[in-house]
Order: structure tokens, then sequence, then C-alpha cells
């Protein structure tokens, strides 16, 4: 049976926050980041998005581009409540809720007795009326359509995409929107001269491993509109990590702890969210040769601390000789859990086994809320129970 794939994403979220929270600031170009010397772009609204202003972009440069923006600095802790209020809408329609960022996320609704359209639109209502901001959402039968959708019309977009409209609705797409296909494979791409998803689908399976290795084998899959990716909640996350292609080559260790830095921030974000703790972290990065190299650290204690994360990071890259350039630098925990403590070892095993239910089961329980529908709430019970039994 054909998946209900649900993708939501809220429009500009930082900005939109700031002119919610300041109305006087509506309609207006507005333009959150470091305001510092060497501050980027975290988001600006739609507004000042028509000055060309980005995500990324060096603040001085966004000053240049539109000098009467109103220009704010971020109230992270702000946009995390706000994230969590919108997480718990999500969370009281199933528990199969993928989260990808602070404001983006997957749902499964395959098994609700519901179309999916209405349950995506319940969602948007239900966002702009607890938070006052906009989501869009899309939905198809799989993970990259239903991204796809939910960007097709943003801000406060709705789009389906269903399984006739493949291929030709993507045929004019830019060769960027395929999910897998970076900046840099972008421009190989383009001197090929090869520039829409309608070229892509030109191209032979083998055409495809040639230029991209074996992710090729997905592209070319993921074109026809095939994407078996599940999606994954927390629960069955083993790892949560973070990468970047560099725009050129470097030997630069400040510029390779600058990106761990803004990884370990993205991880602890995430690892907050998620109510879980990790004790390995690895960093990862190719070389110039396209050859990858990983380092890891397993620690015995538990962290989630964006600092903490950083300093294992830090201590692994400030060790590493760097004959070569590095393409890629990455940084990811694994060893996940739902307790701090798990050296309980003077412990039965039976007893950290419940412990960690009882942990496990709070914070479902603390995402759902208490507007629990009765049968998803009876379902719960009878988990925990099992758990404890
Ligand atoms: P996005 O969803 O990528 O962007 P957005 O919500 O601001 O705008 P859009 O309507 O296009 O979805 O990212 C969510 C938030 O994450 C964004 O508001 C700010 C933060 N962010 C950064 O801090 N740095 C970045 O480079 C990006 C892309 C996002
Ligand atoms: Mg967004």
């Amino acid at each position: 049976m054909k998946r209900k794939i649900i993708h939501v994403d809220m429009d500009a979220f930082f900005a939109s926050v700031e002119q919610h929270d300041n109305p006087e600031y509506k309609g207006k170009p507005v333009i959150v980041g470091g305001l510092s010397g060497r501050g980027v772009v975290s988001t600006c609204s739609y507004e000042a998005r028509k000055y060309g202003i980005h995500s990324a972009m060096p603040m001085y440069m966004a000053r240049k581009l539109c000098p009467h923006g109103i220009f704010l600095s971020v109230r992270r802790k702000r946009y995390e409540e706000v994230s969590a209020q919108i997480f718990d809408i999500l969370y009281s329609i199933t528990p199969l809720v993928e989260p990808v960022s602070i404001d983006e996320a997957y749902l499964d609704v395959t098994d609700i007795d519901k179309n999916p359209e209405i349950i995506a639109l319940e969602i948007k209502k239900k966002v702009k009326e607890t938070t006052g901001l906009t989501i869009s959402a899309g939905v198809s039968y799989n993970k990259f359509l239903a991204k796809l959708a939910s960007d097709w019309n943003k801000p406060d977009g709705f789009m389906v995409i269903t399984e006739d409209m493949i291929p030709d609705i993507l045929k004019p797409l830019p060769v960027s929107k395929v999910y897998g296909i970076g900046q840099k494979s972008e421009e190989r791409l383009k001197s090929m001269g090869i520039n829409t998803i309608g070229d892509l689908l030109k191209l032979s399976q083998e055409n495809l491993v040639e230029i991209f290795g074996k992710v090729g084998v997905e592209i070319y899959l993921r074109i026809r509109g095939i994407d078996e990716r599940p999606v994954e909640t927390m629960r069955e996350i083993k790892s949560i990590g973070k990468e970047k292609t560099l725009e050129k080559d470097t030997k630069d260790k400040k510029l390779l702890l600058h990106y761990a830095k803004l990884f370990s921030d993205i991880i602890s974000e995430e690892l907050f969210r998620a109510g879980l703790y990790a004790r390995t972290v690895t960093v990862k990065m190719k070389t110039s040769d396209f050859a990858i190299h990983t380092k890891s650290k397993t620690l015995n204690k538990y962290i989630r601390l964006s600092e903490d994360i950083y300093n294992v990071a830090y201590e692994i890259i400030e060790n590493i000789k760097l004959d070569q350039y590095i393409r890629l630098i990455g940084l990811s925990v694994s060893n996940l859990s739902a307790v701090k403590y798990e050296q309980l070892s003077f412990l039965d095993k039976s007893v950290v086994k419940s412990i960690k239910a009882e942990n496990i089961a709070r914070e479902i329980n603390k995402k759902i809320g208490q507007e629990i529908v009765k049968k998803a709430s009876e379902l719960l019970n009878n988990k925990t129970k099992q758990w404890r039994d």
C-alpha cells in the first residue's frame, strides 16, 4: 500500500516569531542573525527576501542590501518554546513524527483513518491558532515528494503530489530540488548542460552512478518518484549528525572548528527535543581525494549540552594532523540514551530497563499533552504496562 506522508515546515521561522511578538515589525523586512562584525543571517522575513537576503549570508552584506531593514539577534530560547508547541501539535496526531530541525518534521499518517490532506490542513489551522504563525505543509506518498510539496508555494503553502503527477511535475524543476544533490553537484551538472530534473531523467542509472557514486542509484529512483526512506522517530535514530561540503577545500582548523561549533548547537537542540543524551562524539572528514576519515571518542558519561559536544569535537580536531586539504566536515553523536546515568551496573538490568521505559513513557506523555485522544491514551497505557511487566 502506498504510504501517506506529510512534511511540514514553518515559514521564515525565527523572523516570523519576531514579527508575531513585535507586531510593529509585521510586513517589514526583518533579518535575524549574528549582529557582530562577522555574524551571518540565520533567516529573514519574506519581505526581506525580496532584497536578495538569505540564510547564511554575511550580516554586513544584508545591511548593504537593505539598510532600512530591522536587524535582530537570535532569541533561541523563545524559538525553542514555539517549536515545542508545534511539536506538541504534531505528536497529538501520531507518534510517527520525525523531527528534522527546529521548525520541520515528517509525519507518517498511513494508518490514520482520515484523508491526509485533511490532517495537513488541520495541522496548519492548529499551528496558526496556537502560535499565530503559518506553517507550510506538503502531502505525498514518500518523503522526497512530501518535502517538495511543502516547499511548493511557501509561505503558508499547501500542496498535494499524487502518483499520476510524476514525472511531469518534476521535469521543469532545477536539479537542486533533488534531495542528495548539493551545491557542488549542481555546479558540476550545470557544466555538463544538465539543469533540470527533466535533463536528469534522460540519463541512465549507470550515468548517474558515474557522476554521483553510490547515491546515483537513489537519485535515479527519487526523480522517478521512488523513495522508500521510512519516517524515523527519534527512538529509532541511532545517531544525530550534521555535515557540510566546504565552499573551498581547506587546511584551516579554525574554519573546521567553526563548523564543529555550529553543528554542536544543532545536535544539542535535537537531543533536547528528543529527550536524549549521547556518549560518543564522531568527527568525520573527507579529504580532497574523497577519502573519508572518522575519529570518535566515547565518554564515560552522557552529554547533550552544545558546549560539551563541542569540547569533545575540539579535542578530536585539535589532535588531527592535517596533511591534506579537507573537503567535507561532519559531526555526529551516537550511543544515545533516554537516561543520563546508565552506569547503574550495581543495579539489576531490569531496573535500568524499567527506568528507561518510564522515562520514555513520561516523555511521550509530555509531548502528547493532556488532550490526548482516548484510543491513543489507552494504547500508551497498555504499552507502559507491557514495558513494566
Ligand atoms: P528553514 O526552515 O530553512 O528556513 P525558514 O523557516 O527561516 O524559512 P522558510 O520559509 O524558507 O522555511 O530554517 C528554520 C530556521 O532555522 C530559520 O528560521 C533559522 C534557522 N536557520 C539558521 O539559523 N541558519 C541557517 O542557515 C538556516 C537555513 C536556518
Ligand atoms: Mg522553515
